[in-house]
């Protein structure tokens, strides 16, 4: 068999950057391949869907007073499981628990990070065999190394995330992360069970031809979310023409679609949920990680979403994320109209 060297596995990938700073002691790239590892468990499962009964609801409502689904309990205890058996997280927050987790042993205690995560993004999803994702956000502890984390290790600024990434169970399965340094992409091969580099270097377009908003909610919409929505069905693209709506209902699958090609995300407040739908810590912020770095931008139609001082774990967000050029346009709007 000939093996295509040029194709870095996720952990080759994690290795060969280490190289460039030799006193790095490798606790983040452990931290990345333990998601890695939980990321293909639950990838099996969320392929058998369809075939083992494990669909519905598991009976019970998370914290957020939303019906829990099997998968999302599967993947939670995934995440958990793996980083806390790992060497390199001291404690993690979930959007599926209501309080963050403390590992509190002799190693965890020792490590440098802790990690926040939406297990299982769009889990309104599993049912139909649509996309949906996990969600993390890497965090370097403010507290004291050597004694169990602390609540204020997870209520930092986005900004202070070291690390953030995504896993898009669809068509195919990707993890994409990023650091400061870059956001790459990795495609799952089934036939070597390993993520391998399949998207270098990932750039958002500075211009897109893509909005995704949840239209059913048009008339709940600020009127700065109104008039660009307006915008965007008459403006069109520089080509001329509408831009193209596309909404999943999936906020992994539709960021990473616009991050690769190019367009805006929008879950906006509404009248009946002012402080917006997603949560910051679990799905804004470590998006806003990713498209910043990947040079777009993410507001809650006020302030940089990386800049907000988080009061608690799950607290809400308005989120607008997306192509540098479209989110200026877009934030024009929302600054004329601060009632957003
Ligand atoms: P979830 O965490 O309960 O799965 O909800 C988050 C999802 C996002 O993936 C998606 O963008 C949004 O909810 C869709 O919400 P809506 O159906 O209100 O448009
Ligand atoms: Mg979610």
């Amino acid at each position: 068999m000939i093996v295509n060297r040029k194709v870095l596995t996720l952990d080759e990938f994690t290795i060969q950057q280490l190289r460039d700073f030799p006193h790095a002691t490798g606790e983040l790239s452990n931290l990345l391949r333990d998601i890695g590892l939980a990321a293909k468990r639950v990838n099996v499962e969320v392929n058998k869907a369809g075939l083992v009964d494990i669909l519905g609801d598991i009976g019970t409502v998370n914290v957020q007073g939303e019906d829990v689904k099997k998968l999302d309990v599967f993947a939670n205890n995934q995440f958990m499981g793996v980083l806390r058996h790992g060497i390199s997280c001291a404690g993690i927050g979930s959007e599926e628990l209501e309080d963050v987790v403390v590992f509190d042993d002799e190693v965890s205690n020792q490590s440098k990070y802790v990690c926040l995560f939406d297990p299982l993004d769009g889990s309104g999803n599993i049912d139909v065999n649509v996309s949906i994702g996990t969600i993390f956000g890497v965090y370097r502890r403010v507290s004291e190394l050597g004694k169990p984390c602390r609540k204020e290790d997870f209520l930092q600024p986005g900004i202070k995330q070291v690390a953030a990434g995504y896993i898009i169970y669809g068509s195919s399965t990707m993890m994409v992360y990023a650091t400061r340094r870059g956001v790459n992409g990795f495609t799952l091969d089934p036939s070597i069970g390993e993520f391998t580099l399949s998207h270098p270097h990932i750039q958002c377009p500075p211009d897109g031809k893509i909005y995704s908003v949840n239209h059913g909610n048009f008339f709940k919409y600020g009127q700065g979310v109104k008039k660009y929505i307006d915008l965007c069905q008459r403006k069109g693209n520089p080509e001329g023409g509408p831009y193209t709506q596309r909404y999943i209902g999936s906020m992994v699958a539709d960021v990473h679609r616009n991050l690769i090609k190019g367009g805006i995300f929008m879950y906006p407040a509404t009248t009946d949920k002012p402080g917006g739908k997603l949560r910051l810590l679990y799905e804004c912020n470590p998006f806003a990680f990713i498209v910043e770095v990947a040079g777009g931008r993410a507001t809650n139609g006020k302030e940089r979403i990386l800049d907000i001082q988080p009061a608690s774990l799950h607290q809400r967000s308005p989120f607008f994320i997306g192509s540098k050029n479209m989110m200026e346009e877009l934030e024009t709007f929302l600054k004329d109209n601060p009632n957003t």
